[in-house]
């Protein structure tokens, strides 16, 4: 009865392409008939996770309440598309747990610090420069590289367009219609 809800993580770097890819991922599932949603900082940081901040304590939080929310709209039968950085082995095996390793699709956006700082799309690594983002991660906050994760996603290597290939024959097995 009704579709199997996923839930595919994209962890990596401020920067890293998380964004263009899961807004990419969510137009070709969503043109291909499913059921999909995009969360990221600007709806979850914003709303649900107002009053959380980049402290390690507030990352985990933030963290274990979207790997919440995700189980619910997997459960729902929603492919949820998740993007945040989600920086430590502990966080990501943690949102493992909580969603059940099954439903979740774990996806490495990999770009190096010093590639993300030269993209700067927003402007925030020249604040961290300037020494105005506290606890940026990657400079005073760490970054551990996932060591076994589900896709590796090379931004530096790839094109847009060959890395949305990449990942869209790699979870439409699982997800697609
Ligand atoms: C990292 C920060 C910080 C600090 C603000 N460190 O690229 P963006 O700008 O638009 O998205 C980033 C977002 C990261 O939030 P997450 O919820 O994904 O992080 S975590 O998974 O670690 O909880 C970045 C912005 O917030 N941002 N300050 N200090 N990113």
């Amino acid at each position: 009865l009704g579709q199997k809800g996923k839930v595919i993580w994209l962890c990596g770097l401020s920067g890293s392409g998380k964004s263009t890819l899961a807004i990419a991922l969510e137009k070709t599932l969503h043109q291909a008939g499913r059921h999909v949603y995009v969360l990221d900082g600007d709806n979850i940081r914003t709303g649900l996770n107002a009053g959380l901040g980049f402290s390690s304590e507030d990352r985990q939080e933030n963290i274990r309440r979207i790997a919440e929310v995700s189980k619910l709209f997997a459960d729902a039968g929603m492919i949820t598309i998740n993007s945040f950085i989600t920086p430590t082995e502990s966080l990501r095996a943690m949102a493992r747990e909580i969603v059940g390793k099954d439903n979740l699709i774990e996806v490495y956006v990999k770009a190096s610090f010093e590639t993300c700082k030269k993209r700067d799309v927003k402007g925030l690594y020249k604040k961290v420069e300037q020494g105005l983002v506290p606890d940026f991660t990657g400079k005073d906050s760490g970054f551990e590289e996932p060591v076994q994760t589900d896709l590796v996603i090379d931004t530096e290597a790839e094109t847009v367009e060959e890395s949305l290939a990449k990942l869209v024959d790699f979870v439409s097995p699982t997800v697609g219609p």
